[in-house]
């Protein structure tokens, strides 16, 4: 109990070290249409860069992150330069890219929420059309009338949102129907396997089916690309 408690102490030290020590850096991960193999989105990715244990991944401080409520300035400071990334490309002559960023569920939860994007993407001078927002369901199920308001206001001023690791919770196709989404991202525990273990591949066929039905167009995560050694 107690050694737990000091090494919670610790990672919630280390992590506010970190967002004044400028140890965060963001990876892009290009989003590609399968029909024009062009890159329509990239998500952006929180790494860090611990000054004695290397790179961590988010599945390792996204959660102290949220439980300790530091995900909100670490939430700003990632919607911020992600965001002036994008301007840094676009003043170079590239045309706007498109961002996803991950929201949790207490950054949604945030009554100034919207103010805040408004101000990053006005400071940036990014238009709302170039953001993406990525809820979990469980990010839906927390006050769903609340959330569903709030996606409405960003959707208004034209931001997208998906719904991110779908089918790894508990998939209520309520949320499909009720939250003004754009996009589904197939959870990868059904992509993983998906060329050799059929039932992935009916599970994964069926919600594709549904989401087109739906308007809703479809990510999946693929690990490693067929004939290319990137990953
Ligand atoms: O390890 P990998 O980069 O694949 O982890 C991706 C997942 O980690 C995302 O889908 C998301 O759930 C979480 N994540 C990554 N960056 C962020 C971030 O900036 N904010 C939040 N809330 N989650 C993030
Ligand atoms: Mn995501």
């Amino acid at each position: 109990m107690n050694i737990r408690f000091f090494e919670r102490m610790k990672w919630e030290n280390d992590l506010r070290n970190a967002l004044e020590g400028d140890e965060f850096m963001l990876y892009f991960q290009p989003q590609i249409d399968l029909n024009t193999q062009m890159t329509i989105c990239a998500e952006v990715l929180m790494r860090w860069k611990h000054p004695k244990q290397g790179l961590i991944l988010p599945g390792q401080f996204i959660n102290i992150a949220e439980e300790t409520g530091l995900i909100i300035p670490i939430g700003k400071w990632v919607l911020r330069t992600a965001c002036e990334q994008v301007r840094a490309w676009q003043n170079t002559g590239h045309p706007p890219m498109k961002i996803s960023v991950n929201l949790s569920a207490r950054q949604f939860q945030q009554p100034d929420l919207v103010e805040m994007i408004t101000k990053v993407l006005e400071d940036t001078s990014i238009k709302y059309d170039c953001l993406e927002l990525e809820i979990t369901e469980s990010v839906a199920m927390e006050n769903i009338e609340n959330t569903i308001s709030t996606m409405q206001t960003l959707n208004d001023k034209g931001v997208r949102f998906s719904i991110d690791d779908f089918g790894k919770g508990y998939s209520s196709l309520n949320y499909l129907k009720r939250l003004p989404i754009q996009k589904l991202k197939i959870d990868r525990s059904f992509i993983r396997d998906v060329t050799t273990n059929p039932d992935d591949a009916t599970i994964v066929s069926a919600v594709i089916a549904m989401a087109h039905d739906l308007r809703l167009k479809v990510i999946v995560e693929v690990l490693k690309l067929k004939n290319s050694s990137n990953s």
